[in-house]
């Protein structure tokens, strides 16, 4: 297993759209081991494959308190949302900042597994609140985006501040 560089905001390749996985093959597999372990050593409850420069639907997340329930969603599809709530996000690619959010509160998700089979999963809470981030990293949609231009300004330069103070 390896730890993938995880791309940071504002890198444009953050930006592009993920493509359908054909067949989950043992390459991807390789991919969701590793993805999974740069998740937990980061650490972070999810992962897209945006995040580590690869442009295909792959995600990875763990909400759970114990750090023991992986869920691997490829080609995941969401069928149905209900309701909506704000709750604060972070991000691996935006780190330090952390802002309210308005997202769908439940949602029935579509997905292949590890092995390629089909399931469908109801979530709510942070889990439904981490698939909705993490499908957005699919489509190149980072979560400040649906900031104001004024947050999104503050939250770059805050960015670059704690860039320069890392050099
Ligand atoms: O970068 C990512 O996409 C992962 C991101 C997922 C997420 C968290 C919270 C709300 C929405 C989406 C993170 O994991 S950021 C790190 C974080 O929030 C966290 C880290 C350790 C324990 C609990 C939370
Ligand atoms: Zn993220």
């Amino acid at each position: 297993m390896a730890l993938l560089k995880i791309l940071q905001y504002p890198d444009e390749r953050l930006h592009t759209v993920a493509a359908k996985v054909p067949e989950v093959t043992d390459k991807i597999r390789t991919l969701v081991h590793n993805m999974a372990e740069t998740m937990y050593a980061a650490p972070g409850v999810g992962l897209a494959a945006t995040q580590v420069d690869v442009h295909q639907c792959v995600i990875v997340i763990d909400a759970s308190d114990t750090h023991d329930l992986l869920h691997v969603l490829i080609n995941p599809e969401i069928t149905a949302a209900i309701g909506e709530s704000d709750c604060e996000e972070g991000c691996l690619s935006v780190p330090g900042i952390f802002e309210k959010i308005r997202r769908a509160e439940q949602i029935t998700v579509e997905a292949l597994n590890f092995n390629g089979d089909p399931f469908i999963l109801e979530a709510k809470g942070l889990l439904a609140v981490c698939i909705q981030h993490e499908m957005d990293h699919l489509i190149g949609k980072i979560f400040v985006e649906y900031l104001s231009q004024l947050k999104q300004t503050r939250v770059l330069r805050k960015l670059k501040k704690q860039q320069r103070s890392v050099m």
